[in-house]
């Protein structure tokens, strides 16, 4: 069954990453085929022809498509090791409606953050401090955002880890000074291997961020 898992990646998207750390968490073997965005694959433009979009996953030829449900099939097909999301319908629920709350709001204040500039950058920092600031309140003081083990929410959360150096190199702000607790659960999860080895180095992804600024003719 593992020969068959091939991943449709981009090394520096926050969505991709959560697979690959998914992925690993349950120790499944697969081929990653990078693709290049501006020239995307037929291959890729097959198997999810609705948003042409990184992350896709192909089980057995079968594409599954948007890195959330992604990491739920993860979760499900291989549920032999430890289980991503909670098995009480209750906790599922509520480990899904954070992992909501992450998609819908961290990727476009992120960018506006990185990317923008003036009011708009500054008002984008604001909603990025509530935004962790309602991510700590649900982490309180348990290790994890899945309690003792890490689960969904710190699978869809973590990933985007890799870019607050550049959130805060653009911003000029410490998201430490604002959300240690935040810091704290990023350095405990970065212990894990799964993390550890899925995250490029920040200064990489700053590097990227810079280029693709340009390349898309924002100044
Ligand atoms: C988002 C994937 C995405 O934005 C998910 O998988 O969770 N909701 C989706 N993929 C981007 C790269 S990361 O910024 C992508 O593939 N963009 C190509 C395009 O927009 O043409």
């Amino acid at each position: 069954m593992e020969k068959e898992v091939v991943l449709l990646d981009f090394w520096p998207s926050s969505f991709a990453m959560r697979v690959k750390i998914a992925l690993a968490e349950k120790g499944i073997k697969y081929e990653c085929r990078e693709e290049n965005l501006f020239d995307k694959s037929p291959l890729l433009v097959e198997m999810n022809p609705v948003h042409k979009k990184i992350p896709v996953l192909i089980h057995n030829g079968k594409p599954i498509c948007e890195s959330l449900v992604i990491v739920q099939y993860i979760d499900e097909v291989w549920h032999h090791s430890s289980h991503l999301l909670p098995s009480h319908p209750y906790l599922r629920s509520q480990a899904k409606f954070w992992a909501d709350y992450i998609d819908k709001n961290l990727y476009s204040i992120g960018k506006r953050i990185w990317a923008g500039k003036g009011e708009d950058q500054e008002l984008a920092k604001k909603e990025l401090i509530v935004f962790f600031r309602n991510m700590e309140g649900e982490l309180g003081d348990k290790l994890y955002f899945g309690g003792e083990s890490f689960g969904f929410v710190d699978v869809a959360l973590v990933p985007f880890t890799a870019w607050f150096y550049t959130y805060e190199t653009r911003g000029n702000f410490s998201i430490e000074v604002e959300c240690p607790k935040l810091i704290a659960w990023a350095k405990r999860c970065m212990e894990k291997e799964s993390v550890s080895k899925t995250l490029p180095h920040p200064h990489k992804i700053y590097d990227y961020a810079m280029e693709l600024k340009k390349k898309l003719g924002i100044e």
